[in-house]
């Protein structure tokens, strides 16, 4: 039986990839390169440093310890003053009635993301009730597809991961899922979230049944 939902940020809540781009793109611009949207889509999921070093490694550009650090720093201020501006406006469709369905049926609600702007996203979309537990980039340390930040969350929620469904934007994501055991629904394209139990395009129109049906734990009508 179902318990728990936990939910990636980023790519699942709320589309903050673009701002991600937007940042990153003017830090590698500073830097004499440039890089694609397409280039963008393998940092989903993907841990702060880890994403620098891949963007680096794209624009051939080698640098020390503490040069990486300050690199990481500019780019974060930068995207922080991005993220800052965000309104619940931007929480993406179909969201926010995803979330009271699940309330309405006593499913306990997580998020679990990589990202150590968590928090300040969350509060400018004005969800800082909406989670029983957050466990952001600042509380756990092995990036997906380690399953450590979901199983953070389940630990918090005290139920276990075959209770609970993660939903999540990236492949390692949904890898992480699967690795902790956990029942994993990709929202976005088959292509990328094969592997997942279950696809969605997005939570628009979307109803809990559907996700059950879905992973096969609702018999078909
Ligand atoms: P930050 P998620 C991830 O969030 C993003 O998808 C990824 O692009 C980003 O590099 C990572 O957070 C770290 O973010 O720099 O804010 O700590 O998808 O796991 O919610
Ligand atoms: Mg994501």
């Amino acid at each position: 039986m179902i318990k728990a939902c936990i939910f990636d940020l980023d790519g699942v809540i709320v589309d903050t990839a673009k701002y991600h781009f937007i940042a990153w793109r003017r830090l590698a611009n500073s830097l004499g390169f440039d890089f694609t949207e397409a280039d963008n889509e393998k940092l989903k999921g993907v841990s702060r440093m880890e994403s620098l070093d891949l963007i680096l490694q794209w624009g051939g550009v080698e640098a020390d310890a503490d040069t990486r650090l300050e690199l990481a720093d500019r780019k974060n201020n930068w995207y922080v003053e991005y993220i800052s501006a965000m309104h619940p406006d931007e929480i993406l469709p179909g969201v926010l009635d995803f979330l009271a369905e699940l309330r309405e049926r006593n499913i306990q609600i997580g998020l679990g993301s990589a990202s150590k702007n968590a928090r300040t996203i969350i509060h400018c979309l004005d969800l800082d009730q909406a989670f029983e537990c957050i466990i952001d980039g600042n509380k756990h340390t092995k990036s997906k597809p380690d399953p450590e930040v979901f199983l953070l969350a389940a630990e918090a929620l005290g139920i276990s991961p075959a209770q609970a469904i993660v939903f999540e934007d990236a492949a390692k994501g949904v890898d992480a899922a699967l690795n902790g055991g956990f029942y994993a629904v990709g929202v976005g394209s088959p292509d990328v979230l094969g592997h997942a139990h279950f696809v969605i395009p997005g939570f628009d129109g979307l109803h809990f049944n559907d996700i059950l049906q879905g992973i096969g734990l609702l018999a078909h009508e």
